[in-house]
């Protein structure tokens, strides 16, 4: 049995507030939110973004994602400035302290009724039971007093293996929620590639029409790869649809799979 209550997953936002206002009204108000993470950067007003989330109390869960990650990081003096970034006006709020409290104590893996959310993917060598034990072990490291010290080399290309410890335990767990696009036909991620589909080498396909996949039967839910578009099968909903290069906005009502979706302006310009 379902909860009694839908939920809708909203996509990611990246700070176009405009857009999630308007996505909002189509969506039921008895909904609970969930948000597939990126809700800020590379957009205009992420603080506002930010706080308007943070403000729906228990009505709204997030999903933390490569931006989330990323503001973190910053906040523990670890962060790496990329040039597109719009989060200091984050890192500058009065709020802020707040702000970041919050986003520390959100989720890298939720689950809800039959669905499970992550940000990018969940590494095809981890079952649904694995990668629940990985996301409470980074969970429980950002809500505890030594988070800024956890995350001070959150940067780099780890892959995962079961004998990884410290940084480099964090750092494959990290990217095999929230970076993994594309895989070998073994389940081994490639960092390298970020196209949709078709533009990619032979040896690649999604990691989530893996073979080897061991949560192939489950139900997941992410969002973060804009270039794919909204993708529906029996156990798979994608659901980034490039709201901040000018895409859409789109968010799905479960368990019915409702979908609702709004235009998005152009802010980034995914070329420049
Ligand atoms: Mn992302």
């Amino acid at each position: 049995m379902q909860n009694e209550q839908n939920v809708t997953v909203i996509g990611d936002v990246h700070g176009c507030l405009p857009s999630l206002e308007k996505l909002l009204k189509l969506i039921p108000s008895d909904d609970r939110l969930i948000f597939i993470g990126d809700i800020i950067n590379r957009g205009p007003q992420s603080l506002a973004t930010l706080r308007l989330v943070r403000s729906f109390g228990d009505r709204a869960t997030l999903i933390l994602g490569n931006h989330e990650m990323h503001l973190l990081a910053t906040a523990a003096g670890a962060g790496k400035a990329n040039r597109r970034d719009t989060i200091d006006e984050i890192l500058n709020a009065p709020d802020a302290p707040e702000l970041i409290d919050w986003v520390r104590s959100q989720y890298l893996l939720y689950q809800w009724g039959d669905y499970t959310f992550v940000h990018g993917a969940i590494d095809p060598a981890w079952s649904l039971k694995k990668a629940k034990n990985l996301a409470h072990e980074v969970q429980q490291a950002l809500r505890g007093d030594d988070w800024k010290e956890y995350l001070q080399e959150m940067y780099g290309k780890d892959l995962w293996d079961d004998e990884l410890t410290g940084s480099a335990r964090m750092r494959a767990i990290l990217n095999g929620f929230t970076r993994i696009r594309f895989v070998d036909k073994k389940g081994v991620p490639d960092y390298k590639i970020k196209d949709a589909p078709g533009n990619t080498p032979k040896h690649l396909m999604p990691w989530f029409e893996c073979p080897a996949r061991k949560t192939k039967k489950d139900n997941v839910v992410f969002g973060h790869w804009s270039t794919l578009g909204l993708v529906m099968t029996e156990h798979v909903i994608a659901l980034d649809t490039g709201c901040v290069w000018g895409g859409a906005l789109t968010a799905v009502e479960l368990p019915q799979r409702k979908v609702f979706q709004v235009k998005a302006p152009q802010y980034c310009d995914p070329f420049a």
